[in-house]
């Protein structure tokens, strides 16, 4: 009842059912498993796709003979398991070069490196169909501000990604770019630290057009802010071009939790505007499984994360069907043929309003049975309705 959906657009990251459960303090739990067994494993889960950073696919010091082998077998294991690549990604943060940046570093040689190797797995995205282009900047941030300038970062980043635009029109790959935000981690602060920043960047690039958002449920909610609202923004402006779904506790370490696994009613708001707004891109897991998990375990994040996307759909069908909840919406929601004068301007509207007989004592009367709705809101998640 509950299996994952095609048109759903269910994916995982090469490097998620591959984090081979190493933290800071820990070395690896488990065997990195190879592409093939991950295509297995998604192919078995029932996903639609896998992405990945072209170096969770071709190592960085791959030779052409090496990375020749291991693209075939990759492609060999998406054909068997049915999947594609939706989006495909660079890493910007792994290697050492990055350690104080990639498109902000102060090293201008170091810029165009990034820019470069961006090209090149722009390339290696495009071999494998993806249309989806993910810019997260891991390293691009910093601890002490005596290090770099704010300000020469932002102008940094607008020239990369100006030229990268360029770029993908040149070699028509039709790709779309969706921006990741993140608050810190691994940087101390990182630049463009929620969705809002980059949603305040597109307009100022060269082709706004071209550009959206990715956000991610971890990266506001580490902040302490509200995931869903920063998506209903990208949502309205039309640049919600890439999700990442995973789970996570305020104020905590990136803990890249399984999708659903504990903020139940933040999850199940963010699935019911997916879902109300009819969003149609890929749905991507970014998280991994906990690392006390073997493969076996790998493999039950891999359906539980489409599952509880499935079991929140139906629970916001329901929310939406019910008369009780219909009603209440009904009455919170009061309309008022006042309001037609505050859609559009005009100096006749102006007047009418200044007009208008709004009596603030009588306004402040209207009822708002908000905690009989949200009962009702966590009686369906608890499954009593
Ligand atoms: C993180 C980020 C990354 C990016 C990935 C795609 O917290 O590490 O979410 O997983 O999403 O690099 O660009
Ligand atoms: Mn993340
Ligand atoms: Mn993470
Ligand atoms: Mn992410």
């Amino acid at each position: 009842k509950y299996a994952p959906d095609k048109k759903l657009k269910f994916t995982f990251g090469l490097w998620t059912v591959g984090n081979p459960g190493r933290d800071p303090f820990g070395e690896p739990t488990r065997q990195k498993p190879d592409v093939r067994q991950i295509c297995d494993i998604l192919g078995t889960a029932g996903a639609y796709g896998v992405n990945f950073h072209d170096n969770d696919l071709i190592p960085i010091d791959a030779t052409p003979e090496q990375a020749a082998q291991i693209k075939s077998e990759f492609r060999k294991g998406l054909k068997d398991n049915g999947l594609v690549v939706p989006m495909a990604t660079t890493n910007l943060f792994s290697d050492p070069v990055f350690k104080d940046g990639a498109f902000t570093s102060n090293n201008a040689s170091i810029r165009a490196y990034a820019i470069q190797k961006t090209m090149r797995a722009m390339d290696l995205g495009a071999e494998f169909g993806a249309k989806i282009y993910v810019f997260w900047g891991g390293r691009e941030g910093a601890e002490s501000d005596a290090t770099k300038n704010p300000v020469d970062a932002v102008k940094r980043f607008r020239e990369a990604i100006d030229f990268l635009c360029e770029y993908n029109i040149e070699q028509k790959f039709g790709y779309k770019f969706a921006f990741e935000a993140k608050p810190n981690e691994p940087r101390g602060h990182m630049y463009f630290a929620v969705t809002g920043s980059y949603l305040a960047l597109i307009p100022t690039l060269a082709h706004p057009e071209m550009c959206g958002v990715n956000p991610e449920f971890a990266h506001e909610t580490m902040a302490g802010l509200n995931f869903v609202h920063h998506v209903a923004q990208a949502l309205e402006m039309g640049k919600l071009f890439h999700i990442d779904l995973n789970d996570q506790e305020m104020g905590r370490f990136d803990e890249d939790f399984r999708f659903g696994s504990t903020s139940y009613k933040s999850a199940f708001f963010l699935v019911k505007m997916l879902e109300d707004y009819k969003y149609n891109g890929p749905r991507h897991f970014d998280s991994h499984a906990y690392r006390q998990s073997d493969m076996q375990d790998v493999g039950a994040f891999a359906a539980g994360s489409m599952r509880t996307y499935m079991i929140l759909k139906e629970k916001a069908a329901r929310w939406n069907a019910d008369p009780e909840i219909q009603g209440l919406l009904k009455v919170i929601n009061a309309q008022d043929p006042i309001s037609k004068l505050t859609k559009n301007y005009s100096s006749g509207n102006a007047k009418k309003l200044l007009a208008a007989p709004l009596d603030r004592v009588e306004l402040a009367k209207a009822r708002l049975p908000y905690e009989q709705l949200d009962q009702l809101t966590a009686e369906i998640l608890f499954g009593v309705r």
